[in-house]
């Protein structure tokens, strides 16, 4: 279990980008389970990061869905590389919903492990994967937020979103969850 130490200020932003150029402490990449490689965000991460960031990779053996692993960040500004890789979407009844929210806390303690002040995620599962957008930004937001909640070396997290659905989306959860609490 990680140790709740640290700055207890937090924030949450929900921006529209390319997070192979934002600069944050550690970026998630929404991976798959060999962790070499792929499209999509995957696919961005390796190439802005240069070679040397898959032959860490290698040396990893992978990752199940809704673990996470973390590398150096090569040529992107960021310092950290979170590698998650998230549910395929199967109709909702084979554990997505809880894969995905495991994603988001494992990557977060992961950062915390290595205190990190700023991390950056993107929407994972809603691209190849098609987890449903809506659904995936929910819990996202829920646990992202139920997190930073807590005193920790994390107190900066951003949704670095692709297309403005995918912004919209992320931004009407966050609305949904503060007007819940
Ligand atoms: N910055 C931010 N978001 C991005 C970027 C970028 N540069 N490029 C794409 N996205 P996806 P998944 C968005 O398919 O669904 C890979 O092949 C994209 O528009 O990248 O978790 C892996 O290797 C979408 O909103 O990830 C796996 O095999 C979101 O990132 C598989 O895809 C996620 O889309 C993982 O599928």
């Amino acid at each position: 279990m990680h140790k709740l130490k640290g700055v207890v200020a937090m924030g949450f932003h929900v921006i529209l980008g390319d997070i192979t150029r934002f600069r944050a402490d550690a970026i998630v990449n929404a991976a798959n389970t060999s962790l070499l490689g792929g499209g999509g965000v995957d696919g961005a991460i390796h190439q802005a990061a240069g070679p040397g960031l898959l032959v860490e990779c290698r040396a990893l053996n992978g990752c199940k869905t809704g673990e996470a692993k973390i590398t150096g960040g090569y040529n992107l500004p960021a310092k950290y590389v979170i590698h998650t890789p998230g549910p395929v979407w199967r109709g909702g009844g084979s554990g997505e919903d809880g894969l995905l929210a495991s994603c988001y806390t494992n990557c977060l303690i992961l950062a915390d492990e290595k205190r990190c002040k700023t991390v950056a995620f993107p929407s994972i599962s809603t691209g190849v994967y098609r987890f449903p957008l809506k659904r995936a930004a929910g819990i996202a937001v829920n646990k992202i937020l139920s997190f930073i909640k807590a005193p920790l070396y994390v107190k900066d997290v951003t949704m670095v979103c692709f297309d403005a659905a995918t912004e919209a989306a992320y931004k009407a959860a966050y609305g949904e969850f503060t007007g819940k609490n």
